[in-house]
């Protein structure tokens, strides 16, 4: 055990489709034999300290399973789980994946689809709960449309919310106590996909009807395909109370969806991000929906998990040493300039302090002079990255 190495405490998990991932892409074949459920937990119990795994239903019961086949799959999974004592964390429905998801699901113009997407989104909800999954993410793969002839955005949002609505009433109903995490993406896979950034739900979210049991599931990649600033999208959704759930990768800007290891592609943006989470306390999962690159075989699969939690626990042990470090801490002395009486004036509105403020003097000139060190702020961050 070094001091980099995970125990379930972390609360970090794995979906069945992240090590499970046989390496198909859009032009090539599979690379890796297709594994079980069970032989994925399996393995998770192999790379050691993971608290615990997710899935979307089909993962675990292909969506043509007969009775008796899902219960034997089932039956191994459950095997597998105690086997490895690995938890189920989350579920979530895949709504994306079949033909008849091709115009959407929830949003779908065919009132038959949409009825069809939030009838499999309760059973896949029942197998969630049968795990004791406590949250419960919906990504809207196909939420959207290539051309905006086909739906009128407003409707369908309306139509998204009618679902969501109706399946937190379902889980009410149920005594599931599921948290619903709601997961935004840009560009992939529709021309145009309702709902991008993480922004646009935090919006969404206070016109549903159980607005408390909905909160976000920011995707590193997600706001990055997007060229914007994850760690800002994660700090909204602190700040809003919505943090029920975060899915780690990388991604480099501007690239297809790439999954890649949890801080491969850009340290500097995963240490911040490892900062946030550790300085707020996110105690939620942190679940690492990455895949391993196409060249990888098993080993190397499990080189890929591993690499994910070693990198996050070294980055909080960084972020640790960057609170400590005293030199960071005479910077910020020097940049950060408070002042409680001016503060209180805008604390809080009244007529007088309105006044009041109206009555000062800045002296625009003294203030801009003020020094802001931030190039070597920055650099001492980078060596204590760096480890110099
Ligand atoms: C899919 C997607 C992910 C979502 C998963 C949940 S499936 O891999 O790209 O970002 O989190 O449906
Ligand atoms: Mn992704
Ligand atoms: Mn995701």
């Amino acid at each position: 055990m070094s001091e980099f190495s995970p125990t379930p405490k972390d609360k970090f998990t794995f979906g069945l489709w992240t090590v499970g991932n046989p390496g198909r892409d859009p032009f090539g074949k599979p690379t890796r034999g297709v594994m079980s459920p069970a032989e994925i937990v399996d393995l998770l119990g192999e790379v050691g300290g993971v608290h615990g795994v997710n899935f979307h239903d089909n993962d675990l019961v292909p969506i043509d399973a007969s009775e008796a086949e899902a219960g034997r799959i089932v039956g191994e999974f459950e095997a597998a789980l105690k086997r490895t004592k690995l938890k189920v964390a989350m579920a979530t429905t895949d709504l994306f994946g079949e033909p008849v998801f091709r115009d959407g699901a929830f949003t779908s113009n065919d009132a038959e689809v949409r009825a069809y997407a939030v009838q499999k989104a309760m059973r896949g909800m029942d197998l969630g709960a049968r795990f004791g999954a406590s949250v419960y993410v919906f990504w809207g793969g196909r939420e959207g449309c290539e051309s905006d002839a086909a739906k009128d955005p407003v409707e369908a949002e309306a139509r998204f919310r009618r679902a969501l609505d109706f399946l937190c009433e379902y889980s009410i109903e149920r005594g599931y106590g599921y948290k619903f995490a709601l997961e935004a993406k840009p560009n992939e896979p529709r021309g145009h996909m309702f709902f991008p950034t993480t922004g646009h739900y935090l919006a969404f979210i206070p016109t549903l009807k159980h607005p408390g049991m909905v909160g976000v599931n920011p995707e590193v990649a997600h706001e990055h395909m997007a060229g914007l600033n994850f760690t800002h999208a994660v700090a909204s959704a602190l700040a809003a109370d919505k943090l029920f759930h975060i899915d780690l990768n990388d991604q480099e800007f501007g690239r297809y969806d790439q999954d890649f290891r949890f801080g491969s592609a850009n340290l500097k943006h995963a240490f911040f991000l490892v900062k946030l989470l550790e300085d707020h306390k996110y105690a939620g999962f942190k679940h690492f929906d990455a895949h391993a690159y196409r060249t990888a075989d098993r080993a190397d699969v499990i080189e890929f998990a591993r690499g994910c939690m070693r990198t996050y626990l070294i980055l909080r042990k960084k972020a640790a040493q960057w609170n400590a470090d005293a030199e960071v801490k005479a910077l910020l002395r020097q940049c950060h300039r408070p002042g409680k009486d001016v503060d209180a004036l805008t604390e809080k509105f009244s007529r007088s302090k309105a006044e009041t403020l109206l009555g000062m003097g800045f002296d625009r000139a003294k203030l801009a002079g003020r020094p802001l060190p931030y190039e070597r702020l920055d650099q001492r961050t980078l060596e204590i990255l760096m480890g110099v």
